[in-house]
């Protein structure tokens, strides 16, 4: 049983040189895990609360000193020197230590960080590589992810040019992560040159590594990312297929979809979306309605049922009680796993269970704002994740991940999740 001799947390930077949480658990053993913890922009209502410090004159209010302190005091005292059973009785306490629905005393940060660098220090306890750990926490048979890919953003990822957040690449004849980044690779170059013939600009990119050309509307967007595949020599739909992050809570404004210069009820933007689906290939749908319009989820599930993924982020919040709501009403069938939406592993890992049990399919994601951190390459992996949604392959903080991915591939002979949900 390991126990806890020292925790010590840091303010660091994230991927847009806002500050996040790191923080150091070293156990009695002296095997010791360092993590840090990512942060949205275009977050759920339903996610778990991270704590910033509001002092505008410091990062414009969003300093992370209070989460840092409730690691590095109330946190610190109430686990060094206490044995740990596991990582569901440490998390455990660190939600009752909360005592906040929302996480929101200690903040979702300061507990996630901690949950995280235990995780990395037990598994260097116990010498086995972090995926091997997490699928011991979920009883999972560790297998590498199918990528999903940013090429196209916008949204409150840039700028808002468009409504929609992404459209991702997912190189679905790709036998290996190795085969499947080779092929995003060309994708991406192709599309950026098409953005400076297109629109004469250079490869601009936002938040997450995505070009972000001034698209007229969403099909502008959809067009080029086809003629980008084409271009790069690859069949549309047969060696890469198409993910949309519609993110449409963000253009829902007093029960209607405000997308490209009309305003659409809730069945007009599910017929917007089988458009979409008739003209490109496309195999899953992210958050194609709006968090809180319940009613008509079920329906855009039944319309995109067989043809595509309907996948809920912002409308699940990896929140176990909003994803046993979408079960039983037949809302979606994939689940956006991210951690830092609900606070701790175990939360995370019953939401996956949960998700499992529906016979949905999950995506692993990170989140805009990111760090050097690879944690999640592993989560992907242990957890045996259909697909990990990580961003561009233009960044470090996203490329921590995949280069993971690629030392996992190489070092450990693990199946490969690609193949099971291709264009049809
Ligand atoms: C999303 C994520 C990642 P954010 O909406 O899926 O792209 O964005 O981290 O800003 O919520
Ligand atoms: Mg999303």
């Amino acid at each position: 049983m390991p126990s806890i001799e020292e925790l010590y947390a840091l303010e660091i930077l994230d991927s847009r040189g806002r500050p996040t949480v790191q923080a150091t658990c070293t156990l009695g053993s002296g095997a010791s895990g360092t993590a840090s913890v990512p942060s949205g922009a275009s977050t759920g209502h339903a996610e778990a609360r991270e704590l910033r410090d509001g002092d505008r004159r410091r990062y414009g209010g969003l300093g992370c000193r209070h989460a840092v302190a409730n690691v590095n005091g109330a946190i610190r005292s109430a686990l060094t020197g206490r044995k740990i059973a596991d990582q569901a009785e440490l998390d455990l306490c660190l939600c009752e230590l909360d005592g906040t629905p929302d996480k929101g005393r200690l903040g979702a940060n300061a507990i996630l960080v901690v949950s995280l660098a235990f995780a990395r220090a037990v598994s260097q306890e116990r010498a086995t590589p972090l995926f091997a750990y997490f699928a011991s926490l979920l009883g999972t048979t560790p297998r590498l992810p199918q990528l999903t890919v940013n090429l196209f953003s916008g949204g409150k990822h840039a700028g808002g040019q468009v409504s929609i957040q992404d459209i991702l690449v997912v190189p679905c004849s790709a036998q290996s992560v190795d085969q499947a980044l080779a092929m995003v690779y060309a994708v991406y170059q192709a599309a950026a040159a098409i953005s400076l013939e297109k629109y004469g600009m250079r490869a601009l990119t936002a938040d997450e590594g995505g070009l972000a050309p001034p698209f007229l509307d969403v099909d502008a967007m959809l067009y080029d990312a086809v003629a980008a595949i084409e271009r790069a020599g690859l069949r549309p739909g047969a060696d890469v297929a198409l993910a949309v992050d519609v993110a449409s809570s963000h253009f829902y404004v007093d029960g209607n979809y405000l997308l490209d210069h009309a305003r659409l009820a809730s069945h007009g933007m599910i017929a917007r979306i089988l458009t979409w689906l008739d003209r490109y290939p496309i195999v899953s749908i992210e958050d194609g309605l709006a968090e809180e319009d319940w009613g008509a989820w079920p329906d855009l599930n039944t319309v995109l049922q067989g043809r595509a993924l309907t996948l809920g982020d912002d409308f699940l919040c990896t929140n176990p009680g909003r994803i046993r709501r979408a079960v039983e009403l037949r809302a979606a069938n994939a689940l956006l796993l991210k951690v830092n939406q609900v606070g701790t592993l175990t939360e995370a890992a019953d939401a996956c269970r949960l998700a499992r049990a529906a016979g949905w399919a999950v995506v692993v994601s990170a989140r805009s704002g990111e760090t050097e951190d690879n944690w999640l390459a592993d989560l992907a992996t242990g957890w045996a994740g259909d697909f990990i949604k990580v961003g561009s392959i233009t960044q470090s903080e996203r490329l921590a991940k995949y280069n993971r991915l690629l030392e996992i591939e190489a070092r450990y002979d693990l199946p490969f999740a690609g193949g099971q949900y291709e264009h049809r």
